[in-house]
């Protein structure tokens, strides 16, 4: 063990303190084991008073270098040594930012080296019951998640239901070895390649053995023990079990559902069998989920789940999952507790339908309530929101980066209340889904705004963030200014920054937090677009974007936003003499809170007439 006791000691002191009345063979028992219950706290009254900051704990502060083994900072791919008590170290450094909810990296323990590259994002899990050594012990995330409760920022952990990681082959040939081979001759059969890891979908079922005499039924799966790269038979032990994994083979085509749903996620990842239960199916899959996951929220008192792959695994998992750790973390003390979801995709349908109380056929919500012992029955509830994906593609990349018609964005957020959900699950966070998307320019699995994108422009998606109706969340580094393209150049360390306030996008970001902190409009607010064009040339308003943030839970606060997206030309919203009429009071005088100097008077009939605006450039105009 590389932890001093004093640490514990002090941890254990805070943890009895913040408890207030703990026995004290609670605390003793926790002493002893670090395995104890500690009392959980509900930190949050409305998510959307938060800003959400994305970690990749690997790469942003190295704050324990006992726990740096296998590090190597020459390759992107592999660890670099960042932890959960570096985390901790700078959580002073994110309070200037402005950021009040971390979001950090799965934690649980993974594979740790599978061809070449490393675990160190902490989507390859091996063993949901168990911490990642390279990012610290139990006491180290404990420690984070009471500093940063100290200091009014809640944490959200990464959870991955879908897959396991690279943990059995399949013995097609029967031979007890992993191999990868040629099979066919080209002439009387085709050629195929075969690799045990990761074969290719098999749309008629499991994948087959295949010996010289043909087929030969379901492949054996083979859990490999190789310590070294902690290839180890997974954990819970029900992950053991081949049932408990679909066992098609490598996804091929995304688009057939039934490899979305079934199939081994590339690389190998081992896709679950999501829908068993032990009632109903005799392997209880859901249960040890939910079971694994909500152990951590009572192991270390975390605020939320951001959940990985939503789209691969099926609704009737969510309807249970969700319901379930929502019931026992309430129970304990829980409450609003936030679990929002990664759909990969530009479809705004496949991306609210997650959020949607969404109740299946009255058998199929028999057949899921044969799952239920609790006595507390499925209904249709799912996630309390979904990363605005379909946003990130048609207003962060289109329109921001690319400077396409704005009428873009008014299009899609016009299609929200349809396609997300607009009524809050039951014990959720409390708000409707279509008025809580997570709003994020970029994150780990895409390119950095700023490859491709410009300054100017990452200024305008990050103001747009900020004031959207929303939560805003943003991906580590943005406020260095990093650049990085696709995975892995966009997980850059942070250290190397030494951790400096002083870029412009750090203080834009600071500013803006401020900006949201000070309005109920702009976090509370409901949405109406008071300016959208399909022109992006050379019109007078080509690039114009504008929407006022009032009423909702916003009492008598008032916010405009507005935009000019366009990439060479100054722009104003007006268009042939119309100009854009907003729903503040005639005669209100609305400023800049970004610090332009604008100031601007509502005219007589609701006009609000500006000057261009630079390109690539906005106003947050409120009294
Ligand atoms: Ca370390
Ligand atoms: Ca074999
Ligand atoms: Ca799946």
């Amino acid at each position: 063990m590389h932890h001093l006791n004093s640490i514990r000691t002090a941890l254990l002191a805070l943890v009895c303190s913040v408890a207030g009345g703990y026995q004290a063979s609670g605390c003793m028992s926790y002493e002893e084991g670090l395995e104890g219950e500690i009392e959980l706290t509900t930190q949050v009254s409305d998510w959307r008073d938060e800003v959400i900051y994305q970690v990749l704990v690997d790469r942003f502060a190295d704050g324990d270098e006992g726990n740096n083994y296998g590090v190597d900072r020459t390759a992107m791919g592999k660890y670099h040594g960042g932890d959960w008590r570096g985390l901790e170290q700078n959580l002073d450094y994110l309070s200037e930012l402005g950021v009040t909810t971390l979001w950090i990296s799965p934690i649980i323990k993974n594979v740790d080296t599978d061809a070449g590259f490393d675990g160190y994002h902490g989507y390859w899990a091996q063993d949901l019951t168990a911490l990642n050594p390279h990012y610290g012990d139990l006491a180290d995330l404990r420690s984070l998640v009471f500093s940063a409760h100290e200091k009014k920022m809640k944490v959200i952990v990464d959870i991955v239901t879908n897959h396991m990681g690279q943990l059995f082959y399949y013995d097609i040939n029967m031979n007890g070895e992993p191999d990868d081979r040629v099979q066919g001759d080209g002439i009387t059969s085709d050629v195929v390649h075969i690799n045990e890891y990761d074969p290719d979908f098999n749309p008629f079922g499991p994948v087959i053995a295949r010996t010289s005499l043909g087929e030969a039924g379901p492949a054996p799966v083979i859990f490999v023990r190789d310590p070294a790269t902690n290839h180890m038979p997974p954990l819970p032990e029900v992950f053991q079990d081949p049932r408990a994994y679909n066992r098609r083979g490598r996804t091929v085509n995304f688009d057939i559902e039934d490899q979305l749903l079934h199939g081994d996620f590339p690389g190998g990842l081992k896709d679950i069998n999501t829908t068993l239960c032990g009632p109903r199916d005799g392997l209880p899959v859901k249960e040890a989920m939910v079971e694994s996951y909500a152990r951590w929220v009572e192991l270390t008192d975390i605020d939320g789940f951001r959940i990985d792959t939503v789209k691969h695994v099926e609704r009737e998992f969510w309807r249970y999952f969700t319901q379930k750790v929502r019931q026992r973390l309430a129970a304990s003390g829980k409450k609003r507790f936030l679990m929002f979801g990664e759909v990969f995709d530009g479809n705004d349908q496949l991306n609210g339908v997650f959020t949607k109380n969404d109740l299946p056929t009255e058998e199929e919500l028999a057949s899921e309530n044969a799952c239920v012992t609790d006595g507390k029955q499925i209904t249709g509830d799912q996630l309390d929101s979904v990363f605005y994906f379909p946003q990130h593609f048609q207003a962060i990349r289109d329109v921001f980066q690319q400077g396409q018609s704005t009428k873009r964005i008014q299009d899609l957020w016009d299609l929200r209340t349809t396609n997300w959900g607009t009524v809050p699950a039951e014990l959720g966070i409390g708000i409707p889904p279509s008025d809580v998307p997570i709003n994020f320019i970029d994150n780990h699995d895409v390119p950095r705004f700023l490859y491709q994108g410009t300054k100017p422009g990452l200024h305008n998606a990050l103001t747009f963030i900020f004031t959207a109706q929303g939560i805003p969340c943003i991906y580590y580094g943005t406020e260095q200014e990093f650049k990085g393209g696709n995975d892995p150049s966009n997980r850059e360390d942070l250290w190397p920054t030494e951790f400096s306030t002083d870029n412009s996008t750090f203080q834009l970001i600071k500013k803006l937090a401020k900006i949201r902190r000070d309005s109920a409009a702009i976090r509370k607010g409901a949405v109406t677009v008071t300016w959208a064009s399909e022109r992006a040339a050379d019109e007078e308003d080509a690039g114009i974007f504008a929407y006022e943030r009032s009423g909702g839970d916003a009492g008598d606060d008032y916010a405009l936003v507005v935009f000019n997206a366009h990439l060479e030309k100054a722009s104003a919203p007006g268009f042939m003499g119309s100009p854009m009429v907003v729903g503040a009071p005639p005669g209100t005088t609305l400023t800049d809170k970004l610090g332009s100097g604008v100031s601007v008077t509502v005219g007589g009939d609701g006009s609000v007439v500006l000057d261009p605006l630079e390109p690539q450039s906005a106003l947050v105009l409120a009294p």
